[in-house]
């Protein structure tokens, strides 16, 4: 059984003419966003891509096949379909033996973009450790990938449901360089401060594009997450979505496994009365134009 990877006309094209390409994952369609606002941003999220002159390979594993590249009605599909499998870097190899669908979570479209030569990838933000991990033991497997695949990760940074102090610890442990984008603080998602300091600030793509490369010359195995705080019209002050936070962690308690991150998003929703929704899709926005410009001075 040969492993199968399709691009999609453009992408191909792309990838011939060594022309700047980013992938986008389709986790946050599938579990991170609701029906319709999930493929509206999706197609908006490409739209920013090409705007600022790369190719956008959103990348899925439709009938055990990767795509890296979807076309409309594919990503339509994904996006109103209910109970799609969510992929990460345990699950792509069954997923893809048994034939099935399902969508890629960070870790997942980090294996999938570097089997089809894409180096930078944006997304919302990834997942992490957990509150509460020091008896749950939910560490998300984005961080480990992040530890060994080597494609440049463009995100708001880590999701702040999550004990985000916890998370850049295990990110130091793991080797990962965290580079704030034009900000002396680590990013939080919703808001454009964790109040902790990240350990890289970068203040241009070409200098991110620039650190990408000297990581290959060195042959590190990883790649780098990159912090996008949020733009400051869009942002959820911590003041206020803190409350929520802890509100939304009480109502979801009974989840476990998977479907952690997904209930928590989806109650922030329902708290902040869409609010959480519109900062997310502003994030993922900005996020994918940085990993355009990067993957400009990359290609
Ligand atoms: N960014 C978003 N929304 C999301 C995600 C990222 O703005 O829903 C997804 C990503 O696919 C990420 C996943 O890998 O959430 C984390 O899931 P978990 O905590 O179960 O590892
Ligand atoms: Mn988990």
């Amino acid at each position: 059984m040969p492993l199968s990877l399709s691009y999609s006309p453009e992408v191909s094209d792309a990838k011939a003419a060594f022309a700047p390409i980013v992938a986008l994952e389709s986790t946050i369609v599938t579990h991170g966003m609701p029906w319709p606002r999930n493929l509206e941003t999706a197609l908006a999220v490409e739209a920013e891509v090409r705007a600022a002159g790369a190719v956008p390979a959103t990348i899925a594993v439709v009938g055990g096949r990767i795509h890296a590249g979807l076309a409309p009605d594919a990503l339509e599909a994904l996006a109103r379909a209910e109970g799609v499998a969510k992929l990460s870097r345990a699950d792509l190899a069954a997923a893809l033996a048994r034939g099935i669908t399902g969508s890629t979570t960070v870790a997942a479209t980090m294996i999938c973009a570097r089997l089809a030569g894409i180096a930078v990838f944006a997304t919302g933000g990834i997942g992490g450790v957990h509150r509460g991990a020091e008896t749950s033991f939910d560490i998300s497997a984005d961080l480990q990938e992040l530890a060994q695949t080597p494609v440049t990760v463009v995100s708001a940074g880590a999701k702040a449901i999550l004990d985000l102090p916890k998370t850049l610890e295990v990110l130091e442990t793991l080797g990962v360089p965290v580079i704030a984008y034009q900000s002396d603080a680590f990013p939080a998602f919703w808001s454009r401060s964790s109040g902790l300091a990240a350990p890289l600030r970068m203040d241009s793509a070409a200098e991110i594009a620039a650190a990408h490369r000297m990581r290959g010359l060195l042959g590190l195995p990883g790649g780098q997450l990159v912090g996008n705080p949020i733009p400051e019209e869009d942002e959820i002050p911590r003041a206020e979505i803190e409350p929520m936070i802890a509100r939304a962690m009480a109502d979801t308690a009974g989840a476990s496994g998977k479907d952690v991150t997904p209930a928590l998003l989806a109650r922030l929703y329902e708290l902040s009365g869409g609010r959480t929704l519109e900062a997310n899709i502003a994030l993922v926005r900005a996020n994918a134009r940085l990993a355009a410009e990067i993957a400009l001075r990359l290609a």
